[in-house]
């Protein structure tokens, strides 16, 4: 969390320089804003603990991690224009605080600047970070554009609810597994196996992430409770109660989620109780269940001691216990 804090102000630092304006703050000020707020730094951890397990050294993982955590920002703030939050980490998001124009830009700044830290590693390196980093952006770009027409299609299967939260979230998970292995020379093969196992555990992630967004603690969860149905979002939740639930269930879900009512708090508490009548709470705990086990199969297959194996399942296991 320091070195974040360091690396934030020289990087903001940078950042005004370059813009050579004495009042920059348009840009520097939300960048500032969000990188300083926190929140869980799941994937840098990712990174270096990765690095770890295969023997490379923290400090030669960090400028990967740190790219990272900044591309995740950059989703963050282009998310919560999307999702139409006005909280994350518990403070007021970027496009509230500011404007809809601030959140883009400093959002797409975040994602280009990103990439500014992979400068300091070797040719070959450099070459596998920015194409891993390419190529997921276009992939968490593609899953996000899902989510969001997803809220305005009743046909949505579950099979394409796996594929888009794979888009939106796990691929980044998985790249920071990925990068960590990269990072420490690790063999391709274990590299790729990194990926599986950061692809499993990110639709577990996620599919989790849904769950607190409905279930959540409002007093410690740092987003607004309830959001997704708000939004109308098909999440696992939603579909598995449609397939599961009564008729009379199924009509007034499908209702209230065509609707964007005056009470919205209302809604939310209807659409909650025909998720826990509906047995879809419990079918979504076997469903991360499930991606957690399936990623946790994917460590057979890699060439590190068993203590490592296991630092790895300990953490797996810990994130699928979060309430935040
Ligand atoms: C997360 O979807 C995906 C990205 C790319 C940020 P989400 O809207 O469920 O995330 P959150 O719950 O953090 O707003
Ligand atoms: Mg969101
Ligand atoms: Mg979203
Ligand atoms: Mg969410």
């Amino acid at each position: 969390m320091d070195i974040i804090s360091q690396y934030r102000e020289q990087f903001v630092t940078h950042l005004k320089a370059r813009t050579q304006m004495t009042e920059p703050r348009n840009l520097y000020e939300p960048v500032h804003y969000i990188l300083g707020l926190g929140g869980k730094r799941l994937r840098p951890i990712l990174t270096l603990m990765t690095a770890e397990v295969f023997g490379g050294k923290a400090k030669d993982a960090m400028d990967a991690a740190l790219a990272i955590e900044m591309f995740h920002n950059f989703s963050l703030v282009h998310d919560d224009i999307m999702d139409d939050a006005p909280l994350r980490r518990g403070k007021t998001t970027v496009h509230e605080k500011w404007d809809l124009n601030t959140g883009i830009l400093s959002g797409d700044a975040m994602l280009i600047l990103a990439y500014q830290f992979f400068e300091g590693y070797p040719p070959e390196t450099f070459k596998k970070l920015t194409t891993l980093f390419s190529n997921t952006a276009i992939e968490v770009c593609e899953g996000q554009q899902y989510d969001v027409d997803f809220e305005t299609r009743d046909d949505v299967t579950i099979p394409e609810y796996l594929k888009m939260i794979e888009y939106k979230t796990s691929v980044l998970v998985a790249a920071a597994m990925q990068m960590g292995a990269i990072i420490a020379h690790a063999s391709e093969k274990d590299a790729e196996a990194m990926y599986e196992f950061g692809r499993n555990l990110g639709i577990a992630f996620q599919l989790q992430d849904d769950y607190l967004d409905a279930f959540g603690d409002p007093k410690t969860f740092g987003k607004q409770v309830g959001g997704d149905i708000m939004e109308n979002k098909k999440t696992f939740l939603y579909l598995k109660s449609l397939e599961k639930s009564t008729k009379e269930d199924q009509e007034s879900l499908m209702h209230l989620y065509s609707i964007k009512p005056k009470d919205a708090a209302a809604k939310v508490e209807a659409v909650k109780s025909i998720f826990k009548d509906s047995g879809a709470v419990e079918a979504t705990q076997t469903e991360i269940e499930a991606y957690t086990q399936k990623a946790f199969e994917v460590l057979e297959q890699l060439t590190i001691p068993e203590t490592n194996k296991e630092l790895l399942r300990k953490f797996g296991e810990n994130l699928m216990k979060r309430t935040v």
